[in-house]
Formats: C-alpha cells, sequence, structure tokens
C-alpha cells in the first residue's frame, strides 16, 4: 500500500511531514506561488507550491533549482482530474478554508494524467452526468449519498442479526414470473427461456418452509417497465424481509419501523452534519408507531381533500399519494403512512385475505415523502386456499407447481416486505430521481455504462 494520510484525519494530525493522494481538482498557477486543491475520498485540501522557478537558469548547477523547476512544470501541465501523490509540510492555517490546513509541497508526483478536457462540466445535465458517471461520483454529494447508503443498510443489517435472521441470495434467473407476467424480462437459456427475478418473493418465503425463522436479501430486481418517471428503473436494488410465526401485516410494520427508524437513527449520527453542510438537509428521524390508514378510508380523506382517485377498485395513484400525505404531515406531523387492508383485486394471489371479509387482504404499502417506497403483506400459507386464490387470478397451478410445493410439506404463518433502496435514499436526502441515488442506474434506454 501506498502510505497516504486520508484528507479528513489531516486537522488533527500534528504539523509535520505528510503525503496524501487523490485527484486535482482544482489548479491556481500564480505568478510566484502555485495552488492544487486535492480531493480523496474523504475531503479536500489544498498543497502549494511556494518554490516556483519558472525557467531554469542555464548557470545554475543547484539540484534543488532543478527540482523546483520540474516541480512548478508538473503542476502547470496538471490537468484536473489527474491522480496524485504528494508529500510535504503539514502546516496549520486558520485562514485557510479547506479545514484549516495546507501542505507545503515537497515532491509532487503525477500517478495518472487526465485528458486536458473534462467531459462533465458545473451546469451538466443528468444524461451527461449519467454517460460520465464515474466523474459524476466524483463529486462529494455524490460520494456521500453512497456513504449513507452503506450505513443504512449497515443499520437494517444489525437489526436483522440481532433478531437471528439469515441472509440469503436468491436466484435472480427464474424459470417463471415471480410477479405478475407483466414487467417481465426474458432471455434465451439454453433449450428453454429465463426470466429475470422481479422480485425474491417465492424464494424468501421458501426460507419459511424451510424452517429458517426469518431471513433478509439485498438484492437486484428487474422490471421491464417502461417507464421515464423519477421513481422507476428496470433494474433496482430490493430490500426483503420474510419472517414466520407472525399473526397479521401488524407484524410486519412493526419489523419495517423499527428497520426504518435503524436506518434513519444511525444515518443522522454518522452523516447529519455532512449532510446538512451539502444538502441543505436536517435528516428527522420518524417516531413510531407510523400512522396506519386503511386504504379505503385513505381513498376517503383524498376524496375530501378535493381529489378523487380515477378507479374506485385501484390503488392509490401518485396524486393520490401525495395528497395522503399532505394529510399525513398536516394530521400527524409525520412523512411516512402506512396504507393497509388493501383490496384483493389489486393485490398478488399470495397476500392472505381478511378471515371476515374475501375483498381485503393483510396487506400494506408503506408511504414516505409522497411515494410508495415498499410493500409488506401476511402470506397465505394453507395450500388449499392459496391455489384457489391463485386460480381466481387467472394463474396456472401446474406453472406454480415448485411454489405451491412449498406450502405442501407443513408452513409456519409468515409474512414479509420489499422496499426498494434508491427510493429511500432519493427522498431522505430530497434528490430529484432514483437515477442521482444509484450507482449505475438502468431504464429503458440506458444500459451504459
Ligand atoms: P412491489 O412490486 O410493490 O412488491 O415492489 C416493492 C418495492 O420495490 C420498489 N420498486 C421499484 N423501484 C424502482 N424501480 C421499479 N421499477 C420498482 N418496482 C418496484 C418500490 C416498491 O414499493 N414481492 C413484493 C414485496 C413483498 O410483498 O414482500 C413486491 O415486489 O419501492
Amino acid at each position: 500500500m501506498i502510505e497516504r494520510v486520508l484528507v479528513k484525519d489531516l486537522a488533527a494530525r500534528a504539523e509535520g511531514p505528510v503525503t496524501v493522494a487523490g485527484w486535482v481538482e482544482k489548479v491556481r498557477d500564480q505568478r510566484y506561488v502555485q495552488f492544487v486543491v486535492l480531493r480523496d475520498e474523504s475531503g479536500a485540501v489544498q498543497l502549494v507550491n511556494g518554490g516556483v522557478v519558472r525557467e531554469l537558469d542555464p548557470e545554475s548547477s543547484d539540484p534543488k533549482d532543478t527540482e523546483r523547476h520540474a516541480r512548478t512544470t508538473a503542476i502547470s501541465e496538471v490537468a484536473t482530474g489527474s491522480f496524485i501523490v504528494v508529500s510535504g509540510e503539514l502546516q496549520k492555517n486558520e485562514r485557510v478554508k479547506l479545514g484549516g490546513v495546507e501542505i507545503q509541497i515537497d515532491s509532487f508526483e503525477v500517478v495518472s494524467q487526465a485528458e486536458p478536457e473534462t467531459p462533465v462540466k458545473p451546469d451538466s445535465g443528468i444524461d451527461v452526468r449519467l454517460d460520465w458517471r464515474f466523474l459524476d461520483l466524483r463529486r462529494p454529494e455524490q460520494n456521500l449519498i453512497f456513504r449513507v447508503q452503506t450505513t443504512f443498510e449497515h443499520a437494517l443489517r444489525e437489526v436483522w442479526i440481532n433478531r437471528g435472521f439469515v441472509e440469503i441470495h436468491t436466484p435472480k434467473l427464474m424459470a417463471s414470473a415471480s410477479e405478475s407476467r407483466a414487467e417481465l424480462f426474458s432471455l434465451e437459456y439454453f433449450e428453454t427461456t429465463a426470466y429475470l427475478a422481479q422480485s425474491p418473493q417465492f424464494f424468501k418465503q421458501m426460507a419459511q418452509s424451510a424452517g429458517f425463522g426469518g431471513i433478509f436479501e439485498v438484492g437486484p430486481a428487474f422490471r421491464a417497465d417502461p417507464s421515464f418517471t423519477s421513481r422507476h428503473a428496470t433494474e433496482f436494488t430490493s430490500v426483503d424481509t420474510e419472517f414466520s410465526w407472525i399473526e397479521s401485516h401488524e407484524d410486519v410494520m412493526q419489523l419495517h419501523e423499527e428497520l426504518i427508524v435503524a436506518g434513519f437513527s444511525s444515518v443522522k449520527e454518522k452523516h447529519g452534519d455532512e449532510i446538512e453542510k451539502l444538502f441543505g438537509i436536517t435528516i428527522e428521524v420518524p417516531s413510531t408507531p407510523f400512522p396506519r390508514i386503511p386504504l379505503a378510508e385513505a381513498k376517503e380523506i383524498v376524496k375530501q381533500r378535493g381529489y378523487e382517485v380515477p378507479r374506485a377498485d385501484a390503488d392509490m395513484d401518485p396524486e393520490g399519494e401525495r395528497q395522503i400525505t399532505a394529510y399525513v404531515k398536516e394530521e400527524y406531523g409525520h412523512d411516512f403512512v402506512f396504507l393497509t387492508d388493501y383490496a384483493t383485486s389489486i393485490r398478488p394471489f399470495y397476500h392472505m385475505r381478511h378471515a371476515d371479509n374475501p375483498e381485503l387482504t393483510n396487506s400494506y404499502d408503506l408511504i414516505y415523502r409522497g411515494t410508495e417506497i415498499s410493500t409488506g403483506a401476511q402470506r397465505e400459507h394453507r395450500i388449499a386456499v392459496l391455489e384457489q386464490q391463485a386460480i381466481e387470478k387467472g394463474l396456472e397451478p401446474a406453472e406454480l407447481k415448485f411454489y405451491l410445493d412449498f406450502f405442501r410439506h407443513g408452513v409456519p404463518p409468515h409474512g414479509g416486505f420489499g422496499m426498494g433502496l434508491a427510493r429511500v435514499l432519493m427522498l431522505m436526502l430530497e434528490q430529484s430521481s432514483i437515477r442521482e441515488v444509484t450507482y449505475l442506474f438502468r431504464g429503458p434506454t440506458r444500459l451504459q455504462p
């Protein structure tokens, strides 16, 4: 390893020799002094070259002059974006806005020279930025987004692990659809056709039949969704969990709340100040319990506010979600709301129905700041009922045999949810699109890089 100090650790260090490495963010090449702003993954620092020698005196035989001349030239010629290793004297200087320290350069090595023109400009639009995603990701805001994501996922994992849940990795190549047949990617698979998993739904339920008790998976999901909205991707990271011995979807919502609170608390604690500085927003850890409103009631509330969800038997539409969010904010001061008890007609066959009303399911959607981030439910575990529900939905039991078999050899009551990771981050950090918070976005017209 090249011995280097991370920029974030410089302020706490004593003055003296130090080596830093990163890329050139800016150069100010003045007559008698040169300034370079070096950025690494942890921050930016000012480097100063006071020993500027523009031209070598042919009479001089002082090797120091030759060295200074070479350094001056290297700094004059270095393009922004180049990766450099710099050694020098760390000095405290309160007048330096960038962290109150600077480094007087002794040696300046260009490890990898960038081309002089950078294709991403400060005012470049999202498409150019995504074309050059690796350059876009050098921005401190982008770097922060992925550190926030790491912290958020870690906090969720801690909750699951403390509860004794098992992490699983389910296959993404499947022989059948895992949600509806719409939005299904198919591909040639030797002599047959395979489908890309839309959700780990069936396999996370299988773990309940396997007696795992509780499981989680953070992995890719694929949807051949042709839309260009700010919240849809054709490939996204799905945060999934499933666990046994629940009594209703209420148990699933309680775990969901616990996970969200753990994730938000950890993000606030670790990155709250930086988020405030870079995005100008304060992370709010939601209080529990989150408000719960049955879907039918939510539609009534929205109607009274002057907006009617177009079809009575339909899911909330985006405007309905915004309206109910505004209501919840006014009434409960809360950013989250569970819409519960969705109609059977708009839920998949595997959702358990109310014991006293087969028109309603033991299910919910979690809405955060006006956008659906999750779907959760208690599952139907009684094979005869499950099979009947599949037939009612027009599914062919023979095609689902492998799944239905999970329920023929004993299975505990269970439930779980799936949550779009990018949607949570987008809304938490008040970003305009999941493109901003997805490492490499995939949409109908984007397959590269
Ligand atoms: P659902 O289809 O509602 O439920 O998906 C769960 C969550 O995944 C996210 N999501 C998406 N994110 C980005 N782009 C997309 N095209 C996209 N589609 C879905 C959303 C959504 O709330 N098996 C069930 C979950 C369960 O019951 O456990 C399922 O997949 O945030």
